[in-house]
């Protein structure tokens, strides 16, 4: 077991049962011109965590923990896109709209890539998923309990919504949830500040966060 000095609390955990989950770090959110952009946020604030999650891959990878990835993404029929998600706000493009990066958020557009500095190994699953959280109408529970994974290592963007949701969907489920702050981004410094802060309040009531560093120095 290594333990990694988190808040509120140490963090446990067996690196043979634990996955890394990059979420949505895909240039829809991250670079001008995809889904965040047209939500009207400034998306250059996400472009300064990529070092640190791709330290955070690089990490995980090399102390052999699962690494699996997801992208908010729909089919190109968007039969999977409920018209109240696509209708939301006020948007400059909507899902499944021309943009300079292909269609808005669906799956197989330039758009919708991760970004290349993190691309995935060959190995490593990516979960394509209709909606903010990880296991709504995907294999990812599944593919989870078939490896005996019981924590989750989380990071990516953005951190009050895919993350989060993502986050509480898996401590509902069991999951021993670590969030790395550092490597979690949001266009609203203040949601990612309340939503640190909401996870671990009530004694973790929704899992344990701590900086990249921390859990380089687990021991
Ligand atoms: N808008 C926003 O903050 N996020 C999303 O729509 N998706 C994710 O967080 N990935």
């Amino acid at each position: 077991m290594l333990v990694v000095a988190a808040a509120p609390s140490a963090y446990s955990f067996d690196p043979a049962t634990t996955a890394l989950v990059v979420i949505d770090m895909q240039r829809d959110f991250i670079e001008p011109g995809g889904f965040g952009e047209a939500l009207g946020n400034d998306v250059s604030r996400l472009a300064a965590i990529v070092p640190t999650v791709r330290e955070l891959i690089a990490w995980c990878r090399s102390r052999g923990i699962r690494v699996l990835h997801t992208r908010e993404g729909h089919r190109p029929d968007l039969t999977d896109c409920p018209p109240a998600k696509r209708r939301r706000g006020a948007p400059k493009a909507r899902i499944g709209d021309a943009g300079p990066m292909g269609r808005i958020l669906v799956d197989g557009e330039p758009g919708n890539d991760i970004v290349p500095e993190l691309r995935p190994e060959p190995e490593e699953p990516v979960i394509v998923k209709p909606g903010k959280g990880a296991f709504w109408a995907t294999p990812l529970e599944g593919m989870l309990r078939d490896a005996g994974v019981t924590h989750l290592v989380l990071a990516g963007v953005t951190t009050e919504v895919c993350v989060q949701t993502t986050m509480r969907e898996a401590n509902d489920r069991g999951y021993e949830c670590l969030l790395i702050e550092d490597a979690t981004e949001s266009y609203f410094p203040e949601f990612k500040r309340a939503t640190l802060e909401m996870i671990r309040a009530q004694g973790g009531i929704v899992g344990w966060t701590a900086p990249l560093a921390a859990l380089r120095a687990a021991r």
